[in-house]
C-alpha cells in the first residue's frame, strides 16, 4: 500500500521560493491522489506487495494507470526531500567531484539542468541521475524519471505546472533558477548520490 508522507519540513518554511498555498495543493490535494488512484489500480495487479521501486519499473509500458500514479508517488516521495528551507548553497564535497568530473563545473551543470527543465514540453520532471557511475542530466514526460531507463535518480524538479503556477505563473525559468539556488537539499542529493554510485 501507498501512504502519503509528511513533508520535512512546515509548509511555509520554503516561503518565499514556494509557498503554503503550493505546498497545500501540491501535497494534500496532487500527492494524495497518486496514493489513493496508485492504491486502487495497484489492487489485484502482479506488483502487488512489491516495493514502490519494483511497482515504477514493473508496470512502465504495461499498466499505464497504475505506473502514472505509482511513478508520481515515487517522485514526489523525493521531491519534498530534495528540497530544505535555506537550500541550495554549498555542494557536499564528493558530490561535488563528480559534478565536476561530469560537466566541467558546478555552474554547467546548474545550466544544464535548468535548461533541461525549461525545455521540458509540457508536463514532466527535469533530473540528475547516475548512470553506470556517471551523473547526467535527463527530462521525462508525467511521471516517468530515469529509473525507466536503468539510471538512479538523485535530483528532481517537478515541472508540472501545479508545482509552481501559484508562485510564478508561466515563468517556469524563474522557478527552476529559485529551485537550484534556493531550495535544493544537496546533502539529501549526496545521500541518493552515494547510494546509486555502489
Ligand atoms: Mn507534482
Amino acid at each position: 500500500m501507498f501512504t502519503l508522507p509528511d513533508l520535512p519540513y512546515a509548509y511555509d518554511a520554503l516561503q518565499p521560493y514556494m509557498s503554503r498555498e503550493t505546498l497545500e495543493y501540491h501535497h494534500d490535494k496532487h500527492h494524495l491522489a497518486y496514493v489513493n488512484n496508485g492504491n486502487n489500480l495497484l489492487k489485484g495487479t502482479e506488483w502487488e506487495g512489491k516495493s514502490l521501486e519494483d511497482v515504477v519499473k514493473g508496470s512502465f509500458g504495461k499498466n499505464a494507470g497504475l505506473f502514472n500514479n505509482a511513478g508520481q508517488h515515487y517522485n514526489h516521495i523525493h521531491f519534498w526531500k530534495w528540497m530544505k528551507p535555506n537550500g541550495g548553497g554549498k555542494i557536499p564535497g564528493s558530490l561535488e567531484k563528480a559534478i565536476v568530473d561530469a560537466f566541467g563545473s558546478v555552474e554547467k551543470m546548474k545550466e544544464d539542468f535548468i535548461q533541461a527543465g525549461t525545455t521540458q514540453f509540457g508536463s514532466g520532471w527535469c533530473w540528475l541521475a547516475v548512470r553506470n557511475g556517471k551523473i547526467e542530466v535527463a527530462k521525462s514526460a508525467n511521471g516517468e524519471s530515469p529509473l525507466v531507463s536503468g539510471a538512479s535518480p538523485i535530483l528532481g524538479c517537478d515541472v508540472w505546472e501545479h508545482s509552481y503556477y501559484i508562485d510564478y505563473r508561466n515563468r517556469r525559468p524563474d522557478y527552476l533558477k529559485a529551485f537550484v539556488e534556493n531550495l535544493v537539499n544537496w546533502e539529501y542529493v549526496e545521500e541518493m548520490y552515494v547510494a546509486a554510485a555502489k
